[in-house]
């Protein structure tokens, strides 16, 4: 097969050139050809079926030990000048970049299938969305493309109409971790991937694709390419409104997109209903307000913590037809992570017997793959190809202490810094050290494609633009006690949260103004229901001596980004310092 454009034709001719496979196969992302592709997985031991009776058509994929996580120290992004990457990237000149991956690419697809994935990222008819060609040697990331993203023949066509894809070449390599590098050009619109079969770092139109490549097409265009979950919050009369929120790998989002209301809520009517669980794209509408669509078609979420009282909703849809990476399996074959239940695990994630001095059963950055079709919430508006109109922006992080329970920004300009304010506890997410604070701006840090100076100034740009924005708010989840628990209970009971956010947004309820922003008024967040009353007193204080050593920190931050740091930001940062005294 090939297709009608001639530019697709010749780039696949090239790369069939260059990695020399012995075979070449276009996706057409029928279900047959899904079906085959397993077939073949399970044939070369790179899937083994798990219960048919428990789990019909879900697998288990054990990874290379060594290929867990994101990379972020073999990540780059190759801007023709370098300041233009931004200190938040690591940087190569495009030509050093291309030689260095012609290299590795030079017949590594020998003896291997080399399979030309066309995909489109966001719904297939809307104006919103852009496509790509992943061309791989992995059926792993061809078979989890298909689950992921709108994969194969209408996107092709679409293609062929627009005439314009991402480039995107991925080669597992040997799965060597010293020949492993994550290319972005995004100058050039393509993408080069070595040595790694990793979600982000090889389905790449997922975090590649959608986040860096987009965030730098966003910027030209005038839209915003975000790390974010889209939920619809639907009260007792019916009314859906729309929130967008930004947390680091690891903290919250799929759990957020997919919440089941508590108790009181629930019997009160409230529902919950999800559009997405990880990237987002916004656009200003025609009527000023912000508007939102999901990029991807499927989860690849996190799996340990995933449980019945954590996460119903997710458990529901792994029961049939996903993908597990690195989880472990019960004696009868099931998968099994930690927090999922209290049954004791027959094989750990590297498929030893389980035993508990190594660790872990299940990887802590296991993960399953799931089409969000199967998702028991999914919203009749995920497909809307306008995209839906957003209330509430919320940026969250991981912090054990300062960080209140939430906090509103006083106005749009004021909730960029909150954004590029923010830090949060790293996790198994990305190698590196797990639990040491780090700044993660918008959650952004490892995502955006272009210097972060540049990328404030044109959040602020868009703010410009919208005679309805959203408002903007911070959470934490993650306060800590003196013992080390989580103080607010978190998951479910982060609707309370949500349902405040929205009062406010209506301007339902007062609120309490300091100088860090606004505060939820002592009552004003519902806590019927709730079982233990959590320490709410702690969860809202604002620590002045805490909030000014921050504001330095912050300041120093800011610092790093240099002379393209805009003025505004620098501005609220100031006002918030002389108002904290
Ligand atoms: P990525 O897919 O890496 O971007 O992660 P994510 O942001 O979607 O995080 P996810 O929802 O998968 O949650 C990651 C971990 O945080 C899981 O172990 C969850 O159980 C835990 N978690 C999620 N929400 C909460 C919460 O409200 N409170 C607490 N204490 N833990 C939470
Ligand atoms: C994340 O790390 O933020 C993820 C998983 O969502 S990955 O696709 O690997 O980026
Ligand atoms: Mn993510």
């Amino acid at each position: 097969m090939t297709s009608k454009l001639a530019a697709l034709n010749e780039w696949v001719d090239e790369i069939v050139a260059r990695t020399r496979p012995d075979h070449v196969h276009w996706c057409d992302g029928s279900e047959a050809e899904y079906r085959k592709l397993i077939e073949l997985m399970q044939e070369s031991g790179d899937l083994l079926a798990l219960n048919p009776e428990t789990h019909p058509d879900c697998y288990l994929h054990r990874s290379d030990p060594d290929d867990v996580a994101r990379v972020e120290h073999l990540t780059f992004v190759c801007t023709e000048r370098e300041e233009d990457a931004g200190p938040n990237n690591h940087w190569m000149a495009p030509a050093e970049a291309h030689a260095l991956m012609n290299g590795l690419f030079s017949g590594c697809m020998a003896g291997r299938t080399l399979y030309v994935v066309p995909y489109c990222m966001g719904p297939i008819d809307s104006p919103l969305s852009r496509c790509g060609v992943e061309i791989t040697d992995s059926p792993y990331v061809a078979a989890n493309m298909r689950l992921m993203t709108r994969m194969g023949q209408p996107a092709l066509e679409r293609i062929e109409r627009e005439g314009q894809f991402v480039k995107g070449l991925h080669s597992i390599g040997e799965l060597d971790p010293e020949r492993r590098y994550i290319m972005h050009f995004p100058e050039e619109l393509s993408i080069k991937s070595f040595g790694s079969g990793y979600g982000g770092n090889a389905l790449l139109g997922k975090k590649c694709h959608a986040l860096r490549i987009a965030s730098h097409q966003a910027r030209t265009e005038g839209w915003l390419a975000e790390h974010m979950l889209i939920v619809g919050i639907e009260n007792p009369e019916g009314e859906v409104r729309y929130v967008a929120a930004a947390f680091p790998s690891a903290c919250g989002k799929t759990n957020l997109a997919m919440l089941i209301p508590p108790e009181a809520y629930r019997e009160a009517g409230w529902k919950v209903w999800t559009v997405g669980d990880d990237i987002c794209w916004l656009h200003p509408g025609e009527d000023g307000r912000l508007y939102a669509v999901n990029p991807e078609a499927g989860f690849f979420g996190v799996a340990p913590g995933t449980g019945a009282d954590t996460n119903p909703n997710a458990l529901a849809m792994l029961d049939r037809d996903a993908i597990f990476t690195n989880v472990a399996v019960t004696d009868d074959n099931q998968p099994w992570w930690e927090g999922l239940d209290d049954r004791v695990p027959a094989k750990d994630w590297m498929g030893r017997d389980f035993d508990p001095r190594n660790g872990p059963a299940a990887h802590p950055n296991s993960r399953f793959t799931v089409s969000i079709s199967r998702c028991p919430t999914y919203s009749d508006q995920a497909e809307n190809p306008t995209g839906v109109p957003i209330d509430a922006i919320v940026f969250g992080g991981r912090r054990a202490s300062l960080i209140p329970l939430v906090l509103e920004a006083r106005d749009w300009n004021h909730g960029v810094l909150l954004g590029a304010a923010m830090a949060s506890e790293t996790t198994a997410a990305a190698t590196g050290q797990v639990g040491v604070v780090r700044r993660d701006p918008m959650a952004m840090k490892p995502f955006c494609g272009y210097h972060f100076a540049d990328y404030w100034k044109h959040w602020i740009n868009v703010g410009e633009k919208l005679t309805h924005p959203p408002k903007i708010y911070q959470v934490n989840w993650f306060r800590r006690d003196d013992q080390g628990g989580f103080i607010w209970p978190g998951f479910s009971e982060n609707l309370r949260v949500l349902d405040w956010i929205l009062k406010r947004t209506r301007e339902e309820v007062d609120a309490e103004s300091t100088p860090v922003g606004n505060l939820p008024r002592s009552g004003d967040i519902n806590l019927d229901g709730l079982g233990d009353m959590p320490d709410m007193a702690t969860l809202l204080e604002v620590d002045p001596d805490g909030w000014r050593a921050e504001v330095d920190v912050v300041e120093a931050f800011l610092d790093e980004f240099g002379d393209r740091v805009p003025e505004t930001l620098r501005r609220e940062l100031a006002r918030v310092r002389s108002e904290l005294g």
